[in-house]
């Protein structure tokens, strides 16, 4: 007879049941309070139990033959290319907590790189990168990862603008006031509908689709400026197509015209900022005899002047909202547009007025404007040691290829540490790092590769010690999101191999490296669950909200959080009284100038928004003819579940689909449908031709999260566009991952379309005695 089960669970891109018949998942049934649920999470049976899942710990060949040469143990083989032989748990947790403790014993805790930066999975215990985290802080630290790549720019530079992050992960002003209060929504990047698919946690409901209902029924004109037309589908907008990464120049041509008009707030300028003059008198050309003016910005930008001069006048007088996406910070200089933008705002007079103001990241993930619950969730707290070094993430390849080297982040100057030892947990740097080539030379330096993975990504075929860890289907957990009412129980509902959770992992080793009770504290996973729901719960009812006990909600399976009645407009208390709401900069105002930047003496960020002309952009003539983004995937998370049949549908004879203008697509001869070779300096991928006019001319789509797949030539076959990225900081001050500053050229491919073999397990072989 057939045992049939149920249970919950949740993820990044929603809730879900999942129902197993003989402890097998067979399928998923939406979250029934979600009313617009996502394809996505139908790809969880089949990825579950993929040939591509870790079974067992494994270790590669070449490792186990390393010979010191120069005070390093030197592996044989190169990592990404050898065979990896499968071994017992013991035996492997005994190789890792032996190599964990020689590097921390020879070369100090700082030769332990535990960054760790990913997404992992929902979940509020089994974060894997928090528990990354916490377990190197057990065994005496490690060099760590700061800022992230979603915002590393936006979110060092924010702080001394807005003296904080609120305009980048805040709550965001409610649509409702946005609906009933705004003439103009310009939104840089446009408002994605794919990007709302997720929420990083865990959650329960998507909004999108109200968002889209909100502002049908207002009278909000909405005007997407982007190179992309689909960007705000299916919101009626205006589209204003401009050239990749010339938006600051865009943005400063909108200050001239108000500047021009003699329609610049003073008084909210004197009140509530710092600095304005001396951005005024930059866009004017008082600085460098260069009025930032319709037509300069012309040039730049591909905006007709005429246009700059109409939207600059439109905005005169009207309740404006100015928002962009988080990939206008992901380029070279990626501070400016943001920096601009605020500028923009201030100079209208907008910022805490109902409705109007400046936000990032209405078009970046879901629950931004959305009924502001702040929902608290408790998870292992990761108390980072003193001392210890965090780099700005996106330096990872910079700091394994030169150690010692110095570099400058945010007013400080560091040396990268000698890493010998790189250990990862929930992430996928050969999904989310640049210049992918360069992080393969980079990943052969360490003594050392640990990787925890429930599939063999790229990461774990760098790896030397793969170590197979569950999915949320198969461990008990609790989700959720701060920007979503729904708090989520997650159920272990099947077993997989012999894989095993990053708790257990973890508190195995620090027990063997005497790191236990710090790490763990004698608690295993239920007591843990009961403390951080009993936290949860202590938090909400401080907001007079009553939880049911930990059995109960497992039991209910879901909580919902009370949604306020009020209406968030953010820095309304700040305009309300700016003295007792005073932001965090150092005047307590928008510093339009700030002195702290301008102390630091970078030419890349000096002290107030400037034009800087990116590196790489179709403002200057070279050798690469076209512009590719790299944007978020509209079927998936990143390169998680990549290769189910759900992502395999958005793919083009197995490939990710390039997008690319009719007029581009004619001039080289390439048809619609066909595989291409995209390349450039740096490295080339094939990829599935899509060809529409929802693209402007010169530039092309490449999404991210096609899994890493490299030939033996070199040639990568699946469509990972972080072959071709820039591997550079966006500025000395944010140090940020610059991925939409890349240009290309695209051919047709003649040969014989390789095979794409990454969803294959790589290649054991038993251990010679
Ligand atoms: N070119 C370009 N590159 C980009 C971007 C871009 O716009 N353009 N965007 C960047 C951004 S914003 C981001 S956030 C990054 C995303 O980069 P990542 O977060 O690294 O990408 P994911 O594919 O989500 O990788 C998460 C990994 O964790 C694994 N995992 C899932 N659950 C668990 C678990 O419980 N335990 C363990 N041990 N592992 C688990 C998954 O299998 C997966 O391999 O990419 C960045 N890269
Ligand atoms: N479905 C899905 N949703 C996701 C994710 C995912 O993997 N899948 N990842 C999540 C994560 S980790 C993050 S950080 C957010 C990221 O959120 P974003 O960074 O906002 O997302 P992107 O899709 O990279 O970019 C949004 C749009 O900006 C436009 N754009 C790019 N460069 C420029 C430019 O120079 N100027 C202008 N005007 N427009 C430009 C592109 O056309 C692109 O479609 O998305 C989240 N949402
Ligand atoms: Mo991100």
């Amino acid at each position: 007879m057939t045992v049939r089960q149920s249970f919950r669970s949740a993820f990044h891109t929603g809730a879900f049941t999942a129902h197993v018949e003989d402890g097998k998942l067979v399928s998923v049934t939406p979250f029934e309070h979600d009313p617009h649920p996502d394809e996505s999470i139908h790809a969880w049976p089949e990825m579950v139990h993929a040939g591509s899942r870790v079974m067992r710990p494994s270790v590669r060949r070449g490792w186990l033959k390393r010979a010191e040469r120069d005070g390093r143990m030197v592996p044989e083989g190169v990592r990404g290319e050898d065979v990896f032989h499968e071994v017992p748990w013991d035996e492997a947790l005994e190789m890792v907590a032996g190599e964990l403790d020689r590097i921390r014993k020879t070369h100090g805790n700082e030769a332990l790189f535990g960054g760790s930066y990913g997404w992992a999975s929902g979940g509020r215990l089994h974060n894997a990168q928090n528990l990354t985290r916490r377990f190197m802080w057990s065994i005496g630290g490690c060099t760590t990862q700061v800022t992230n790549y979603s915002y590393g720019a936006g979110m060092t530079l924010l702080p001394h603008v807005l003296g904080s992050n609120e305009a980048i992960w805040g709550a965001g002003s409610d649509w409702r006031s946005i609906a009933a209060n705004c003439d103009r929504l310009v939104a840089f990047g446009g408002l994605c509908r794919k990007n709302w698919k997720v929420q990083s946690g865990g959650f329960g409901a998507h909004g999108f689709e109200n968002v889209v209902r909100i502002l049908g029924q207002a009278k909000t004109k909405v005007i997407n400026v982007s190179p992309l037309r689909s960007d705000v589908a299916p919101i009626e907008a205006e589209w204003l197509p401009v050239r990749p990464n010339s938006d600051c120049a865009l943005i400063l041509a909108l200050i001239w015209v108000v500047q021009d008009k003699g329609a610049e707030d003073r008084a909210f300028l004197d009140k509530y900022t710092v600095g304005a003059d001396r951005v005024l008198a930059y866009v004017r050309g008082d600085v460098d005899g260069i009025a930032k003016t319709p037509a300069w910005a012309a040039e730049k930008t591909g905006v007709p002047a005429a246009e700059i001069q109409a939207l600059g006048e439109d905005l005169i007088g009207k309740r404006v909202m100015l928002t962009a996406t988080w990939s206008l910070q992901r380029q070279d200089h990626g501070e400016q547009p943001f920096w601009a933008l605020v500028a923009l705002a201030s100079v209208l007079g907008q910022v805490g007025l109902p409705g109007g103001g400046v936000f990032f990241g209405y078009g970046s993930t879901g629950g931004f404007g959305q009924p502001k619950v702040s929902t608290p969730l408790f998870g292992m707290p990761t108390p980072r040691s003193e001392g210890s070094l965090g780099i700005p993430v996106a330096r990872v390849a910079d700091c394994l290829l030169t150690p010692g080297g110095t570099f400058e982040y945010d007013g400080q100057e560091m040396t990268f540490p000698d890493i010998r030892l790189v250990y990862w947990a929930g992430g996928n740097p050969f999904h989310h790092h640049q210049d992918l080539n360069r992080l393969r030379k980079a990943f052969q330096r360490p003594e050392t590769v640990i990787v925890h993975e429930p599939w063999w990504t790229g990461t774990a075929r760098h790896a030397d010690i793969v170590l197979p860890a569950t999915t949320p289907l198969e461990r008990d957990d609790y989700a959720g999101s701060s920007r979503d009412p729904w708090i989520l129980s997650v159920a272990k509902a099947v077993s997989v191999g012999e894989a095993r959770d990053d708790f257990a992992i973890f508190s195995d080793l620090a027990d063997r490296l005497g790191g236990g009770e710090d790490f763990h504290q004698g608690l295993d996973v239920e007591g843990w669950l009961r403390k951080l729901w009993g936290q949860t719960s202590a938090a909400l009812a401080v907001r007079g909200v009553n939880t049911p006990d930990w059995d109960t909600f497992r039991e209910m399976g879901y909580f919902k959080v009370p949604e306020p009645a009020d209406v968030f407009d953010l820095y309304a208390d700040f305009r309300h009284n700016p003295r007792a709401n005073k932001l965090g900069t150092p005047s307590g105002k928008i510093e339009l100038f700030s002195e702290t930047i301008a102390g630091f003496g970078y030419d890349d960020c000096p002290g107030h928004p400037v034009w800087i002309e990116p590196k790489e952009w179709l403002g200057k003539a070279g050798d690469w003819p076209l512009h590719m983004l790299s944007n978020q995937p509209a079927d998936k998370l990143h390169s998680q579940l990549d290769g189910s049949s759900v992502s395999q549908k958005a793919k083009i004879h197995d490939r990710a689909e390039l997008l690319m203008n009719p007029a581009d697509a004619a001039a080289r001869g390439l048809e619609d449908g066909s595989v291409v070779r995209v390349f450039n300096a740096r490295g080339a991928c094939l990829a599935g031709l899509r060809v529409s006019d929802e693209i402007m001319p010169g530039v092309v789509r490449l999404p991210t999260g096609a899994m890493f797949d490299p030939g033996p030539d070199g040639l990568e076959r699946h469509g990972n566009p972080n072959v071709l990225t820039r591997d550079e900081g966006t500025s000395r001050l944010g140090q940020g991952c610059s991925a939409q500053s890349c240009l290309v050229e695209v051919e047709a491919f003649t040969g014989p379309v390789p095979r794409v073999e990454v969803f294959d397990p790589p290649v054991f072989i038993a251990r010679e005695a």
